[in-house]
Formats: structure tokens, C-alpha cells, sequence
């Protein structure tokens, strides 16, 4: 039997060049799907290697790139504030990237789950049925998103977090590694879940929560 030609693979440009561009490196070398052609950084680092692909450019120069490369992911990461990765997310998409969902395959993404566009699920999480996550969001590696989860646009589910069935994070939502919480409870937007933190009720929105503080 003849071997099926390999699939060619599609061409992306990598936005943020630091510790989180490391990882998605690392995940997007693993889908075989992609050929990275570079990473846009500030123009101080233009010409620096991350890993073994170079600083190519600035955000300045994202509508010459989109004429010969149309997919992008923003690889900034979340610690205190998403607005860098929302604000290059959104910039990246006036002008028309396409960014696709990057899923680490040694994630487990149940069939009944849904993804929207922009978002990475890293090595080792789980997204089980029926949880809905948004858009521009990173599961982390070892993140676990339990059955019924939904999770709005551009929020951080940290390293080994565990989100139970049902429970509802609502947009720009930062939610620290270990932390876990009670099923089906809300976590407003734009909180903080501290690393660690054990969240047994609804959060409001624009709340810090350290952990043991609930
Ligand atoms: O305006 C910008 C800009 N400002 C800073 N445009 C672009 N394209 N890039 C910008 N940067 C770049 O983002 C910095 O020059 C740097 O290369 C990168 C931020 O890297 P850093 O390692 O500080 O953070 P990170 O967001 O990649 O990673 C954090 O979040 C992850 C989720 C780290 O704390 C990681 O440990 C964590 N896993």
C-alpha cells in the first residue's frame, strides 16, 4: 500500500514572544499542523531567536505580514491583566487573521465540547462534554474543565486548575493554577482567582479572591 501524502501544513504567526510563547511553541510543534514563519514582538527584540524561530517584526508591521501568512495566535500570556492579549486579539482580527483553535494533542477535548476560535488547550488538559469555552482563552496544561463548564471570551484557566461540572466564568476571568471551586457556581468577569484558591460560592465580577479568602 502506497503512503498517503503528508497534508501541507498551514503557515502561522506567532504574537508574544515570552514564557507563554514557549509553551504554544511547544504545543503547536506537537499538531504537526503548522509551520510557525516567526514571532511579533516589541521592536527592541526584533532579530532575537525564541526557541528556533526568530523575532520577525512589531505589531507595526501585522498588515504586511497578513499578506502571505493568515493565521496568528496570540501567545502573551494572563497573569494580572488579559489587556495586552485582548488588545493584540482584537487588533490581529480588524485585519482579518484567522486564528485558529489550537488543541495540544496530548489534551483530551471531549466531542461534546465546544471551542471558539483563538483559544490553545495545552498538553494534559481535559475539556469534558458539553463545556463551552470562548474565545482567545488558554486552558493550561493540566487544567481541568469539567462537563458543562462554560467559559467566556479571553479568560487564563491556570496550570492544574480544576473548574467543576456547570460552573460559569464569565469573560476577561483569570483563574490561578490549583485553584478548584464548587459545581455550578458563577465567577464573575474580570476576577482574580488566586493560585490555590478553594472557591465554594459565586464571585462578583471585578474581585480579587486569595486563596482560603472564601
Ligand atoms: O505590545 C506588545 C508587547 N508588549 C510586551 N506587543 C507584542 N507583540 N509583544 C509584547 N510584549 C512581549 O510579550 C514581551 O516583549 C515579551 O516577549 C512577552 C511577555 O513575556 P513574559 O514572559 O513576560 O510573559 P508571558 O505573558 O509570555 O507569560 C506569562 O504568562 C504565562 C501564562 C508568564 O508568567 C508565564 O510563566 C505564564 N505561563
Amino acid at each position: 500500500m502506497k503512503n498517503q501524502p503528508l497534508a501541507p501544513k498551514s503557515k502561522i504567526l506567532l504574537i508574544g514572544g515570552g514564557g507563554h510563547c514557549h509553551s504554544v511553541i511547544d504545543v503547536i510543534e506537537l499538531t504537526n499542523k503548522y509551520e510557525i514563519i516567526g514571532i511579533v514582538d516589541t521592536k527592541e527584540n526584533i532579530g532575537k531567536n525564541v526557541l528556533d524561530y526568530e523575532v520577525i517584526a512589531c505589531d507595526d508591521d501585522l498588515e504586511t505580514i497578513f499578506e502571505t501568512c493568515k493565521n496568528a495566535a496570540i501567545t502573551v500570556g494572563h497573569i494580572k491583566s488579559n489587556e495586552l492579549r485582548k488588545k493584540l486579539f482584537e487588533k490581529a482580527k480588524n485585519i482579518g487573521f484567522n486564528f485558529p483553535t489550537i488543541i495540544s494533542p496530548l489534551a483530551y477535548v471531549s466531542k461534546h465540547a465546544t471551542l471558539e476560535e483563538g483559544t490553545v488547550v495545552m498538553h494534559h488538559a481535559l475539556v469534558n462534554a458539553s463545556a463551552r469555552v470562548g474565545k482567545n482563552c488558554i486552558i493550561n496544561s493540566k487544567a481541568l474543565v469539567e462537563h458543562d463548564v462554560r467559559i467566556e471570551d479571553h479568560c487564563h484557566i491556570s496550570t492544574g486548575a480544576i473548574l467543576n461540572g456547570g460552573v460559569h466564568v464569565k469573560a476577561n476571568t483569570f483563574y490561578g493554577s490549583n485553584a478548584t471551586c464548587k459545581e455550578y457556581i458563577n465567577i464573575g468577569s474580570h476576577v482574580t482567582i488566586g493560585g490555590g484558591a478553594s472557591v465554594m460560592k459565586s464571585v462578583p465580577n471585578n474581585t480579587i479572591v486569595k486563596p482560603h479568602s472564601r
